[in-house]
Formats: structure tokens, C-alpha cells, sequence
């Protein structure tokens, strides 16, 4: 402000008006987060590094239509050249995606074009798409020295770009790169597939930063559609995407201080140890032939956390004096080996005392190596003896960091449970089924994690009551639709007005629609029994995939999140996309 009134230019006046008006309107994301006060009282960076423009192809790449040659407009061209990219994919081949990515390209036509191109399947990519794979091929056999040139290039513009001063801070932004245009793809037989992903402009895009920063400039002979100053979000910059309408963000890297993004690392580290976990396995398979009884003992409790998503230590709250353990500090008593058991060979079975001192019983067949490594283990110990005894919580601590940055324990359970959700969303959901039974599918696949990570209760108090409530309901509303059905034949035998039948009919639908929703609740509570969801939706599962759940099925969300979950998640539920993948 200060730096405004000493210029006193057009432009600040008008940002400052601006910043008025906006003040009065609330947004989702502030009003659920208004209790946590501001975020920042100063914030400066250089803006979102937008999409290079279009480069027309060269004259010898050729497009035919109808057999002969057709030189199109650079905008036709643009979105000709998204489609060719696309060419060996089987998205190109279906209906839907050839039909809506026409559509959109007819609009980028000139209307000479328009006359002249009336059928996509005369249309012949083909020189276009053997240019960009040519181009990729390129890029493939690059020289030392072509690369580092681009790498050094990628690093001034982060530099540059991936920056910013919160308060007294530099902090990494996390994607300061505006996703180029192109066709959207969407997951499974998505309606919208072939759209035109269009360019993001200047004129679309909000900017957010400290009135008394150094304001990030547009490009030459561009505006920005608006500068806003507001400390009670972390967000950058946002536009919004044309596909869908959702508004999309640049935010700090995961690496910032910000509270709500923690979270959103923990699910990103997830992420990464997704990407590694192979290379992790192998690791520890090698070394349970090490020679080194520590190298053994780390691979085995490592195989421990990875499988049965232990703790690896005892983490106690404060004052909690009971006798609980984690992996680490497992202790001879709370195994036993059974080289075989039923049908079963090598079977483990576990009974500890976890955190919060829940009870762990568990019967496990582990691999052959994994069991003689245990009975190697248990040789002349007693049964308060460590199982482990040259390990500690510290040492495989420092063991994770080393396989991975950022790895702990329970970065295991976070990506297991999350993973775990998304694969039974998958198979769990299907397409045509009400939004009850969604719902229902989607309780089921958090049961699937919740029993994985041990989150056990016992059965509340209430259950058999509440179930008989919900029973009496049921048969209740099961009366009232045999009587309505009734009704409804009686009014079709002595002819009565249409209208009374129709009124009688949608009647009907509406009991059994209700009938339905009861029964699927009464399903959902009986399976419930004895699982606790909150804490694994609250810790371990990444909110994306049920965010991206929730948009795709068109499913409320507060039917997935309640009140606080939403607010402890409206980082996700402003971020995920419908095709969001863990
Ligand atoms: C498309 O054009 C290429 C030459 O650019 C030609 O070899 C090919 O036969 C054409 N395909 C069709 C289906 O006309
Ligand atoms: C998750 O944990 C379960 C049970 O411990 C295990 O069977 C499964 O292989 C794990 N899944 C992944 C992807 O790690
Ligand atoms: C874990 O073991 C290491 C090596 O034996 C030892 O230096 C360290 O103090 C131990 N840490 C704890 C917390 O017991
Ligand atoms: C939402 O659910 C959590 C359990 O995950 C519970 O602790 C909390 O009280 C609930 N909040 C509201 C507002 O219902
Ligand atoms: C990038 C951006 O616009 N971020 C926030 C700036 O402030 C407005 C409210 O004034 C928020 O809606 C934006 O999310």
C-alpha cells in the first residue's frame, strides 16, 4: 500500500478498489479455514511460468484431407497437432473421443476450413505424427552436451521461477509450470475425452502476493485477469481449467511450513516410496542371506513393517505406562513359529499389545528365508528376551532414511492404506449402481484398509439397539410400499385419471428408493460392527483418491467426509481431480 500511494498510478488505485470488493466475498476454501488466521504477511514471487507458445510446424509436414494436401490456419494446426501426438494411442480410436475432439477443433477453424474439412475420418495425421515421433527420437539421441544445456536452462527458470519470500522466508514453490494445452484424456470412457484442454492465458489467471511486494509482471503487452492480496491462503496463483471448471492452484512446495500442506507431503512421500518400493524389496530379500546377523534382523523387521504394517517402535503417549511394543522392540513371547499349520508352511503368529495398547493377533505365512531367520533369531533366548536384539527403533530409522528420504515406518501404512483404497474403489464401484450402494462400495473398501491396518473396536454399547431401530424402520417402510403398490394397482383397474395413477407411481419409486437407502444403511452398520474408519481416513489414506472418488460418481461429499474431515482435507478436495491417481 505504502509502495502503491507513492506512485499513485492507475493501475494500484484500481487493485486497491479491487482488493475492497473482493474483501466481501468469501470463498469456500477461507470460510472452512478462517479460524486459523492469516498465513502470511508478506509474499512475493514471479508468477507462474506459462506454456511456450505454439511453434507452426515446418512446411514439409503436411496434412491431407479427402487425399489432397491442406496447408490450415496455425490454430487449426495447434489442435490438429494434439490429435496427431495422440495418434498411437486407442484413445484416437473411439467414438466419443474423435467426436468431442472435432467439435472442439471446428472452433479453432476458419471458416474456409470449416467448409472444407466435413468428415474427421478423412482427415490423414499421419505426416504430423511420424514428425513428432521423429522429434522425440531426437531428443532420445540428444549429445552431453544438448542436454546439460536444457538442464541448466530448466534450472535458471527454477531459479527464477520456483521461488518465493513468505515473511522472512524463501521457500520452494511447488508447480510454478502452467500445464501446456492439449486434449483431454480422462480415465476410463470419460464423456469428455478429446475435449480441447485449452492454453492457459494471462488474462486467465489470478495472482496472489502482498500489496507491498514486487508484483509478478505479465508478459509484454499482456494483463493478468486480476491481482489479489490475501494472507488467509497459501495459494500463488489459480485459473480455472476449462474441462471440468475446476479451479486450479500454484502452491507452495511440500517443503514449505504451511500446516494443511504437511499433510499433503506425508501423501506425496507415499507417492514416492510407490515408486521405489520394488527396488526397496529386493534390498531386503538380499539381505536376509547377509552374513551380518544386524543386516538380517533390519531386513526381516523391514519385511515386518512392508507386510503387516507394523510400528516400528514402541511409540507411547505420554504417561502410557502399559506394556506395549512395535517391530523393534518385539520380544521372544510374542511370536510363535509353526513350520506348518492346516494347509499352510512357515506360519507366524503374532500377539502383542500396539499403540494404544490394541491388541495385535495375527497368523501370517511368511517366505521360507524370512522363517529361518526367525528360528536363527530365537535360538537360547528367553521369552522376555528382544527378538531383535541387534536392533533398535533409532537404527532402522536411520536405515529408512537412507533407502529413501523422508522414509519412516509409517510411510509403509500410508502408502499400503492408500494404495489398498484405490485398488478396492476400483474393483468395488460399479458404474450403474445407486448412490447408496456407491456409498456402501465406498465404506467397504475403507473396511478393506481399516482391517489391514489393525483398526479394530470393540462393538459400541448401542449396536443392538440402534440395529433394531433401524430394523423396525425398514420393516416399516416395507409395509408402506406394499400398501402403496396396492393402491396403485386398484387405481389401474377402475381407470382412473392418469394423473392420480402417475402421481400413485412415482409414489412407488420414492418407498422403494427409500426402502432401499435403509437397508443399505443397516448393511453398512452391521459390517461396521467392529471397525473403526476414522482413523484410517484420517491418517493413512490419502484424500485424493476419495476426493477423485467422490467427483467421479457425482457422490456428495459430505457422504464421505463429515464437517471436520472436510475441513482437514480442503486442500484435496480443491486439488484432486477425477482422474486422480495415487
Ligand atoms: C496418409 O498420408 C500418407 C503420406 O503422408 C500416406 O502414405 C498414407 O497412405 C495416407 N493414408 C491414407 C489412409 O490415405
Ligand atoms: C499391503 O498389506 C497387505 C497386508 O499386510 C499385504 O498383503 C499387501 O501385499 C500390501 N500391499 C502392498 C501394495 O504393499
Ligand atoms: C540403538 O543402538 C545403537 C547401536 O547399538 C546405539 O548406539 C543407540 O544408542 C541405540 N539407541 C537407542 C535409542 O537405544
Ligand atoms: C467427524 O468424524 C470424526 C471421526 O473421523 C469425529 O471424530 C468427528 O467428531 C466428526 N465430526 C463431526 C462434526 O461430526
Ligand atoms: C491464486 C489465488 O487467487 N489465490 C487466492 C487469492 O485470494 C483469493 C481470495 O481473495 C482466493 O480465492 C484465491 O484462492
Amino acid at each position: 500500500m505504502v509502495r502503491c500511494l507513492g506512485g499513485l498510478s492507475f493501475y494500484c488505485l484500481l487493485v486497491i478498489s479491487l482488493i475492497h470488493i473482493l474483501s466481501s466475498i468469501h470463498f469456500r476454501w477461507e470460510e472452512e479455514r478462517s479460524t486459523d488466521g492469516s498465513k502470511w504477511k508478506f509474499l512475493e514471487h514471479k508468477g507462474p511460468v506459462l506454456a511456450p507458445p505454439y511453434e507452426p510446424l515446418p512446411g514439409h509436414v503436411r496434412f491431407f484431407y479427402d487425399g489432397k494436401l491442406l496447408r490450415l490456419s496455425a490454430p487449426a494446426e495447434e489442435v490438429a497437432t494434439f490429435f496427431a501426438k495422440m495418434l498411437d494411442h486407442e484413445y484416437t480410436t473411439k467414438e466419443m473421443f474423435r467426436k468431442n475432439f472435432y467439435k472442439d477443433w471446428r472452433k479453432e477453424m476458419t471458416s474456409e476450413e470449416k467448409s472444407k474439412i466435413t468428415d474427421i475420418n478423412k482427415c490423414n495425421f499421419t505426416e504430423m505424427s511420424e514428425y513428432f515421433k521423429a522429434q522425440s527420437e531426437a531428443r532420445k539421441q540428444m549429445s552431453k552436451d544438448e542436454k546439460l544445456k536444457i538442464k541448466e536452462e530448466n534450472e535458471r527458470i527454477l531459479q527464477e521461477y520456483g521461488f518465493c519470500v513468505m515473511d522472512n522466508h524463501k521457500e520452494r514453490i511447488g508447480n510454478f509450470r502452467i500445464e501446456p494445452p492439449g486434449l483431454f484424456r480422462g480415465r476410463g470412457d470419460h464423456p469428455k475425452m478429446g475435449m480441447l484442454k485449452r492454453r492457459i492465458r494471462p488474462e486467465d489467471i489470478i495472482i496472489n502476493c502482498s500489496k507491498d511486494s514486487k508484483h509478478p509482471k505479465p508478459p509484454q503487452g499482456t494483463r493478468w485477469k486480476e491481482v489479489r492480496h490475501d494472507n488467509k491462503v497459501t495459494w500463488l496463483v489459480s485459473w480455472t481449467e476449462n474441462i471440468q471448471g475446476s479451479i486450479k492452484y500454484i502452491m507452495l512446495n511440500p517443503s514449505s511450513r504451511i500446516k494443511g500442506e504437511k499433510d499433503w507431503q506425508k501423501y506425496e512421500t507415499a507417492r514416492r516410496l510407490k515408486k521405489c518400493v520394488d527396488r526397496l524389496r529386493a534390498q531386503y530379500r538380499e539381505d536376509w542371506k547377509s552374513k551380518e546377523m544386524r543386516v538380517r534382523q533390519r531386513a526381516v523387521a523391514l519385511y515386518f513393517i512392508d507386510k503387516l504394517a507394523l510400528r516400528a517402535g514402541n511409540e507411547k503417549e505420554e504417561g502410557e505406562t502399559a506394556d506395549t511394543v512395535g517391530c523393534c522392540s518385539l520380544r521372544v513371547e510374542h511370536i510363535k513359529l509353526y513350520p506348518k499349520m492346516d494347509d499352510q508352511e512357515y506360519v507366524v503368529e503374532f500377539d502383542f499389545l500396539g499403540k494404544d495398547s490394541i491388541r495385535y493377533y495375527n497368523k501370517m505365512p511368511v517366505e521360507k528365508r524370512v522363517f529361518k531367520n526367525l528360528q536363527l533369531f530365537l535360538e537360547n533366548k528367553q521369552p522376555e528376551d528382544d527378538l531383535f536384539d541387534r536392533l533398535n527403533t533409532s537404527i532402522l530409522n536411520k536405515h529408512l532414511q537412507e533407502l529413501m528420504d523422508g522414509l519412516t515406518a509409517k510411510v509403509f501404512r500410508t502408502y499400503n492404506a492408500s494404495i489398498t483404497l484405490q485398488q478396492q474403489l476400483k474393483e468395488l464401484t460399479s458404474p450403474d449402481e445407486s448412490i447408496p450402494a456407491k456409498i456402501l462400495s465406498y465404506n467397504r473398501a475403507n473396511r478393506a484398509v481399516a482391517i489391514l491396518c489393525n483398526h479394530q473396536r470393540a462393538a459400541p454399547k448401542t449396536f443392538e439397539k440402534s440395529m433394531q431401530n433401524l430394523q423396525t424402520k425398514i420393516d416399516e417402510k416395507q409395509k408402506q410400499l406394499w400398501a402403496t403398490r396396492k393402491q396403485l394397482k386398484g387405481a389401474k383397474t377402475e381407470h382412473k385419471a392418469s394423473h392420480d395413477d402417475r402421481s400413485k407411481k412415482k409414489a412407488v419409486q420414492r418407498i422403494e428408493e427409500q426402502l432401499m437407502k435403509l437397508q443399505m444403511q443397516a448393511t453398512d452398520r452391521e459390517e461396521n460392527k467392529q471397525i473403526a474408519l476414522g482413523t484410517s481416513k484420517l491418517n493413512y489414506l490419502d484424500p485424493r483418491i476419495s476426493v477423485a472418488w467422490v467427483k467421479k460418481w457425482d457422490v456428495p461429499m459430505e457422504k464421505i467426509y463429515n464437517k471436520t474431515q472436510r475441513e482437514k482435507f480442503a486442500w484435496a478436495i480443491d486439488m484432486a481431480e477425477e482422474d486422480y491417481e495415487f
